[in-house]
């Protein structure tokens, strides 16, 4: 059914005027004959609303801090916190030869009724000093929780001291989850930290190998980033980091070296790119190793910036032997996913990086949405180019150009940027919203009311999100696909990655599951009682 702005009003039945006054800037329906359509976005959830966000801490210790494998991530708070936050997010790490690695230990200085009232930071030193010597690793994190900022133990006070005691980096992190109004607070303190204290913390200067980058906001869920890693090593490409998946405090540290930085998740990390670019004249391309040809674009992307023949015709190369193997693997899941519907709401980047997937199965994203990303990860981005090189003229002198209406950045000789410096109409990042069809939603912040109206109205059939809301819509007698987890599948990135999506996708619609699902409602009604007369 075509779902009109109008609708809307019918679909917040239940919602006071104030609610639905709110709730309706954070919707919108897709209208292609306007230029630009706007959204309100990254703003406090209503109380009382159930939503899918995650808190500061959850940005902070959870998404960023937690891969870094040669660290302990110390929570200092209670037990739950610590618990919640250990392994959930299948953030894979491999112990490299001679490495450390702690990414299976959950470290916690467990506050206590008395530690509330007395204070924790005693507990809190005494813990750091029983990590070092049990466990030695490479550095530690301490990472707030919302007791600690409400009682105000002095974390920082007891990291440096730590730090000076144990000569290991010991690094405090503010990220109390009631900080800012979903876990993106969270992402700023911890990259913030990054690029203040390990990034650049090294001697080296050169990179360690030839076409060297980073792989910004990519974080190895269900390996994704072994899967990408794979392909850009087989091309020729030496990966000095990935920030942060399956990477080490170790690796970070060198990450000013590289050439080039790549972006995967813009909503996590895109200021660390600029900052980078600022501080070190590192160049940043957006990519998107999400589906097929959104691979195949972004590995033609890097070989067009560094513009090297022999790098080119290798990209081609693997490229072309890439799509003779899956290609046909893919046809065969095709057949089954064919002309079905998607909802695809996910925390920050994956509502518009999955719908690519999703259109390569013939699948359409009827209604798409992100928990938490701000509004340009909606509206596009629009940045001015930086064309000044750096002191020691390190970085490449580089300008943004559109090309085949995708837009990136492409090397131009010194000479020609005084005349080319003006004409160019620049966005690193379109946005969900340009992505959409006519009629289709965009939903910020969906909640749970919101979810079961709307899949009463529109009955997707499979809904993409996270494990909050997944079995209330299966037990509506709809295939549910967690795009964080994967659903302890993967991976999902690259060309591997699209198989195995096609594969678990194909098998949700085709598991006889669905015919033993007897939802309550299909054979009993949803309200009883008695009606007394008089
Ligand atoms: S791995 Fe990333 S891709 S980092 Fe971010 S915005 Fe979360 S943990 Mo869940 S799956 Fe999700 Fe993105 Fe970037 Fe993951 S869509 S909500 S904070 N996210
Ligand atoms: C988080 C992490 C999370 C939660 C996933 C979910 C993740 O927000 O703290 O709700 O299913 O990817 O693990 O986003």
């Amino acid at each position: 059914m075509a779902f009109r702005e109008q609708d809307l009003d019918a679909l917040m039945y239940e919602y006071p005027a104030k609610v639905k006054r709110n709730r309706k800037k954070h919707i919108l329906v897709r209208d292609t004959s306007q230029q630009k359509q706007e959204i309100e976005a990254n703003t406090r959830t209503i109380p009382g609303i159930i939503t899918n966000r995650g808190c500061a801490f959850a940005g902070c210790k959870g998404v960023v801090l937690g891969p870094l494998k040669d660290m302990v991530h110390i929570v200092h708070g209670p037990v739950g916190c610590g618990y919640y936050s250990w392994l959930t997010r299948r953030n894979k790490a491999r112990t490299d030869e001679g490495g450390k690695n702690f990414i299976e230990y959950c470290v916690t200085t467990d506050m206590q009724e008395s530690d509330i009232v007395f204070g924790g930071e005693k507990k809190l030193a005494q813990l750091i000093d029983e990590v070092v010597e049990t466990l030695k690793p490479n550095a530690i994190s301490v990472s707030a929780t919302c007791p600690v900022g409400l009682i105000g133990d002095d974390i920082n006070a007891v990291s440096k001291a730590a730090q000076q005691k144990h000569h290991i980096p010991v690094l405090s992190f503010s990220c109390e989850g009631y900080r800012g109004v979903s876990q993106s607070a969270g992402h700023h303190i911890a990259n913030n930290g990054l690029m203040e204290h390990v990034i650049g913390d090294s001697d080296s200067e050169e990179a360690p190998g030839k076409y060297a980058i980073n792989m910004l906001g990519e974080y190895n869920i269900g390996g994704d980033s072994w899967e990408i890693e794979r392909i850009l090593e087989e091309i020729g490409y030496t990966l000095v980091s990935v920030m942060t998946g399956n990477s080490s405090y170790e690796e970070l540290r060198e990450a000013h070296t590289a050439e080039l930085n790549l972006v995967q998740c813009h909503r996590s990390i895109n200021y660390i790119a600029e900052m980078l670019e600022k501080k070190y004249g590192t160049p940043w391309l957006k990519v998107n190793f999400i589906g097929i040809e959104s691979t195949v674009e972004s590995l033609r992307d890097m070989a067009l910036y560094f513009d090297d023949p022999a790098l080119t015709q290798k990209t081609e190369e693997v490229i072309a032997r890439e799509l003779a193997r899956v290609e046909p693997v893919m046809e065969q899941y095709k057949k089954i996913c064919n002309d079905k519907t998607a909802f695809c709401f996910v925390g920050g980047s994956r509502g518009h990086h999955y719908q690519k997937l999703f259109k390569e199965l013939g699948i359409e994203t009827i209604l798409a949405g992100y928990e938490f990303a701000h509004r340009d990860d909606y509206e596009g981005r629009e940045v001015i180019p930086d064309i000044k090189m750096d002191a020691d003229n390190r970085n490449i002198p580089e300008i943004k150009v559109e090309k085949d209406e995708r837009r990136f950045r492409l090397k131009i000789p010194p000479e020609r940027m005084e005349e080319l410096k003006d004409k160019i109409p620049l966005s690193n990042y379109p946005g969900m919203i340009p992505d959409m069809k006519d009629g289709h939603i965009v939903v910020d912040d969906l909640n749970h009311f919101e979810t079961e109206e709307f899949i009463r109205i529109l009955k997707p059939d499979i809904f993409a999100s996270g494990i909050k809301d997944k079995y209330v819509v299966q037990k509506m007698g709809i295939p549910s696909k967690q795009l964080h987890s994967y659903d302890y599948s993967g991976p999902y990135a690259g060309f591997n990655g699209a198989i195995r999506f096609a594969k678990d996708v194909a098998d949700g619609f085709t598991t006889p599951t669905w015919n033993f699902i007897n939802p309550p409602w299909q054979n009993e009604p949803l309200l009883s009682g008695t009606v007394e007369e008089g």
